[in-house]
């Protein structure tokens, strides 16, 4: 053929005229635009492919969360509240009630920053990082309690400075649960030193103290010993918010630190607190002599209840003059940090409460124990019989850290189902 251009006589075939350079036909110059074409074509399929992507994630990440939340209680669900909720909810991740002991020492043995850091990841998916709950302690009925309990001043067979008294009349409860509101508690714990309840007036009183304490707006929670399943009913009724009974240790441990009852006898109660519908407090003590093994396993019991204590104490032990536990050397409190944290990665959900003991930890301590995922601490100078840190401290150290009391019961904000007994009293 010809070149248009030039006239010069090139192949068939050429692209372009090896004289003057012209291309040969416009067909080659139009090959751009049928690419662009497809480019567009392609674009659109990218477009929609990713779109669909997208929609799939989020259809992942959302049937995760509500797989999450579908594992717990009506009640334990957390309510959409603006500004009250968890800080990164798509971080949540499943409950599980089958962590091996393996599992827990890996977690309680990492490098201190991996477990405090992941700890905390787990801890902003569910709950507000600058908040703790305040609790009030008040010992209803003090001291001469059968039990041999060995960490307990309160146990009648053992030779301490507590004086033993009858329960505490509802105008006294009264009183200090007004008092306890009014410096920011929104939970109220009353504690007797019983063995079980015995039934009669001492509990019907104690039925009307969980009236009175629901009544000023505040958690309820008792701690008396064993319940039958009656009593448990009935605190129910009364509008009991919870029952705290602590596993306290592991099982192999146990026996070296109560005799009087077994291991079994409180897993039945906390099974017929369960069955009322009152949410389950139940933690342990460290600090009793143990091993880490042992807090492994304490840890590995308490995240087997299923659902999980909706509150965890962790106390750490408060060694009374008197008591067996009296020398026992103290505890690291960073074992107490790394208890926390790992308790707080079992149990993402539950109020982790950091409970006795904290005179003895310095203020540095208690911070990294919030780090760890404590969200919960008891206010007051006293605890049941030993003291504590006090108002005036606890706000101190709160506002150093840039942290506060949250201002609504828990309950509200978490458990907050109204079919729930637990949130019907008051
Ligand atoms: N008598 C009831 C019972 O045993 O369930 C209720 C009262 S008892 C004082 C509640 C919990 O407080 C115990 O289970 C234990 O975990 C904790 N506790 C008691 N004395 C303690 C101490 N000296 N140091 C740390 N925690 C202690
Ligand atoms: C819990 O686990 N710790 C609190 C609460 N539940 C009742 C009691 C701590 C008691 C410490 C010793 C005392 O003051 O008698
Ligand atoms: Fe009694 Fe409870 Fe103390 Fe044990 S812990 S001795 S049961 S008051």
């Amino acid at each position: 053929m010809k070149c248009r251009k030039c006239g010069t006589d090139i192949a068939d075939k050429a692209l372009i005229c090896y004289r003057c350079g012209t291309a040969t036909t416009d067909a080659k110059f139009k090959a751009p635009a049928a690419t662009g074409r497809r480019g567009v074509r392609l674009a659109v399929i990218a477009a929609i492919v990713l779109a669909l992507l997208v929609l799939l994630a989020f259809f992942l990440l959302h049937s995760r969360v509500m797989a999450t939340d579908a594992t717990r209680p009506e009640e334990s669900r957390p309510r959409a509240i603006p500004g009250a909720g968890a800080e990164s909810p798509g971080l949540r991740v499943k409950t599980r009630h089958d962590w091996s002991v393996g599992e827990i020492e890996s977690i309680y043995t990492a490098s201190l920053p991996d477990l405090v850091f992941r700890a905390q990841t787990v801890h902003r998916a569910h709950h507000r990082a600058d908040e703790v709950q305040g609790c009030m302690l008040l010992s209803i009925k003090t001291g001469g309690c059968p039990e041999d309990c060995a960490y307990c001043p309160q146990s009648a067979r053992y030779k301490t400075s507590v004086t033993r008294t009858d329960l505490v009349g509802l105008d006294e409860l009264t009183e200090a649960a007004t008092r306890a509101r009014a410096q920011g508690a929104t939970r109220f714990c009353m504690g007797a030193a019983w063995r079980d309840v015995p039934d009669g007036p001492d509990f019907d009183r104690v039925l009307d103290m969980v009236r009175v304490v629901r009544g000023l707006d505040m958690e309820a929670c008792c701690t008396l010993g064993m319940l039958n399943q009656k009593q448990a009913d009935a605190l129910a009724a009364a509008g009991l918010t919870a029952y705290n009974h602590n596993l306290d240790t592991s099982p192999e441990f146990y026996g070296h630190i109560i005799t009087t009852r077994t291991y079994d006898d409180r897993l039945e109660t906390l099974a017929r607190v369960r069955r009322a519908g009152v949410t389950v407090c139940c933690g342990g003590i460290i600090g009793m002599g143990e091993d880490r093994p042992v807090r492994y396993r304490l840890l590995g019991q308490l995240s087997s209840l299923d659902p999980h204590p909706e509150s965890v104490p962790i106390n750490l032990l408060v060694r009374v003059a008197g008591t067996p536990l009296a020398d026992v050397p103290p505890a690291d409190p960073l074992e107490l940090v790394r208890t926390i944290a790992t308790a707080r990665i079992l149990m993402p959900i539950s109020f982790v409460r950091l409970s006795a003991g904290r005179l003895s930890l310095t203020d540095e301590a208690q911070a990294l124990c919030f780090l760890a995922g404590a969200n919960s601490v008891f206010l007051g100078d006293r605890l049941l019989t030993t003291p504590n840190p006090g108002t005036a401290h606890d706000e101190r150290l709160l506002d150093r850290l840039g942290m506060r009391l949250s201002v609504s019961p828990a309950a509200d904000l978490t458990f907050g189902s109204s079919d729930n007994p637990a949130n019907a009293g008051g």
